[in-house]
């Protein structure tokens, strides 16, 4: 099943067929000890409707209200190796290979909804920066008593020059106006996501594809209940929480991100968030 938050309530797919729900609290929606289960009541008795495309193209919003949105870092092989080449020359090379062996993981705040975009909003790119990145990453919703009961499409966008330039510069080069992505919905299966599911990252630069690549997520280093027990150790999230659980797709050192591309990340069961960059 698959949520979308819209400017006139609360959509739910659920095998091609789409329903308005009764419910049209989406932090009390989402936080519904079984959230599976809530959905499937709300289908029972609702008549599906008709007009669901138009909605979806007109009303569509980031699937976020109150949750604060957290992400994972150097989770994956190639993000370790990327980054201990963009920060060698800072000295800063070690930290990263470090973290990717280490017992606890990387976990750092990066935005509320005032710095989150939904799909066919704008990304932005820093102007004080030279070399930026997205980050396409499977995003877990985690409710407030720390379960995870959906997923969404999350893009880290990043600045890798400031990053480099020294790792203490991180929230720099995380957290600005516009720097996440989330939606287009959150996928609610009934059980975990399937471990074979791709991400696939799709760049294009005035009708063509400069950029390309996929990954499964089952090529992360650590399991997703470990990075969740890590994050509510010592943090409650009242509304829930998100959490992007880490890039496995780094573009060629060369490539820098440029006003205008537009950015898919694709992922199987959930469905593809674009965006533009300002
Ligand atoms: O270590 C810095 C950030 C890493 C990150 O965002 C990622 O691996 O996705
Ligand atoms: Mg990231």
């Amino acid at each position: 099943m698959k949520l979308y938050r819209l400017k006139s309530g609360i959509l739910l797919e659920h095998e091609n067929n789409y329903y308005l729900t009764l419910e049209v609290d989406w932090d009390r929606l989402l936080n519904q000890e079984n959230l599976y289960k809530e959905l499937q009541s709300e289908i029972n008795g609702n008549k599906p409707i008709t007009n669901a495309e138009k909605l979806l193209r007109e009303e569509i919003l980031p699937p976020i209200l109150r949750q604060e949105v957290w992400a994972s870092g150097v989770t994956y092989y190639r993000s370790r190796d990327a980054r201990m080449e963009e920060s060698k020359d800072s000295g800063g090379g070690d930290f990263y290979d470090k973290v990717y062996d280490a017992e606890r993981p990387e976990l750092f705040f990066k935005a509320t909804a005032a710095r989150t975009v939904g799909s066919g909003d704008l990304v932005n790119i820093r102007k004080d920066s030279t070399w930026n990145v997205p980050e396409p990453e499977l995003t877990l919703f985690i409710n407030s008593r720390g379960a995870i009961s959906g997923y969404t499409i999350g893009n880290d966008m990043s600045s890798r020059s400031i990053e480099g330039e020294n790792p203490l510069y991180l929230p720099q080069a995380k957290t600005y106006d516009r720097s996440a992505a989330l939606g287009p919905c959150i996928y609610v299966p009934s059980t975990r996501i399937s471990p074979d599911t791709n991400i696939t990252l799709e760049i294009i630069r005035k009708d063509t594809t400069v950029f390309t690549d996929s990954i499964r997520i089952d090529q992360i280093k650590r399991s997703h209940d470990e990075l969740v027990e890590y994050l509510y150790r010592e943090c409650s999230f009242p509304y829930g929480c998100f959490l992007m659980t880490g890039t496995g797709i780094i573009p060629p050192s060369k490539f820098t991100l440029a006003s205008g591309d537009e950015i898919r990340i694709s992922i199987d069961e959930i469905g593809t968030l674009i965006n533009k960059v300002a």
